[in-house]
């Protein structure tokens, strides 16, 4: 399945198959650079999740994911414009941070500053070989604004990023999953089919895992120990003593599910 075609309007398209929302950067004659109305097109879809919604996954329309923050929009704005525009990236990157639902992206082409940043923000990156990740604020002067020094470092470590924004290093789709900014590398032109494909495998977990996965385990991460292993057994008691896990349970020990084999 490749993703759907490109078009002029809207800046941000929405489809759905079955649980799986597909949700599509849409500005390809400016290579999905973010501008204000595509970030809070971002905002009110994800604000508004419909209830069946499962599972989400973010592309961008055309060759490239994005090329990140839209340039000509910075040029008139002052240091306290400044400030509470990168806060509010940060209150739309964390509503796919925090979302209710897993969110994959799917990337190819330029995955260039603010897009890297997006793409951080979600809890899934698959790419295809065309994908590149930079970050060329070094080279123009200013500094990651979505959340990048806080999700980039956790993912590639301080020095990889650093690296990055000094010297403008540009790493490619292989370089990619080695260094932990992705997770799949797909075939050529198939990073929305496979993003999609694994949409369909987390939209089938139990809500509480989905839950446990991405609200708990990324704070207990972050905790000390002890604090982070009381809130494991808080969680792992609330998601096992669910209906749900009792019957998937069921269903392995009566051998109606499949067994765990490698791929
Ligand atoms: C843009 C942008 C943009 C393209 N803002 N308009 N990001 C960058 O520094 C990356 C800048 N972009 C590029 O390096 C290249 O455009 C690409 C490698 C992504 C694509 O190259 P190409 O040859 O396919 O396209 P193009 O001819 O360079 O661009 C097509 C159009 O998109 C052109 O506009 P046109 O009106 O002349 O057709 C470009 O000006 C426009 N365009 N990228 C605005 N980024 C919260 S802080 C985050 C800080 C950052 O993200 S810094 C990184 C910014």
């Amino acid at each position: 399945m490749s993703a759907p075609p490109a078009g002029s309007d809207p800046v941000l398209t929405v489809a759905r198959r079955g649980a799986v929302m597909g949700v599509g950067l849409n500005r390809p004659a400016k290579r999905n650079a973010l501008n204000d109305t595509l970030i809070l097109a971002i905002d009110a879809c994800f604000a508004e999740l419909d209830d069946d919604v499962r599972a989400v996954v973010v592309h961008g329309v055309g060759e490239h994911f994005s090329a990140g923050l839209d340039l000509s929009e910075l040029t008139e704005r002052d240091a306290a414009e400044g400030l509470w525009h990168s806060r509010m990236w940060h209150r739309v990157f964390d509503r796919i941070a925090h979302c209710r639902v897993p969110v994959i992206a799917a990337l190819q082409g330029a995955v260039i500053g603010g897009g890297l940043e997006l793409a951080c923000a979600a809890h899934i990156r698959v790419a295809e070989p065309s994908a590149y990740f930079a970050l060329p604020e070094g080279q123009r002067g200013i500094f990651v604004g979505g959340g990048g020094s806080v999700r980039l470092p956790r993912l590639i470590g301080v020095a990889r990023m650093a690296d990055m924004m000094l010297t403008g290093r540009v790493y490619s789709a292989a370089e990619g999953v080695a260094v932990g900014f992705t997770q799949y590398l797909a075939e050529a032109g198939g990073a929305y089919a496979k993003a999609m494909e694994l949409a369909d495998k987390v939209a089938a977990n139990a809500p509480l895992t989905n839950f446990a996965v991405l609200h708990a385990l990324p704070m207990i991460a972050e905790s000390n120990p002890q604090a982070g292993l009381v809130m494991e057994s808080l969680m792992a008691t609330v998601a096992q003593s669910d209906k749900e896990a009792k019957k998937r349970i069921r269903d392995f020990l009566d051998r109606k599910t499949a067994k765990v084999r490698p791929t």
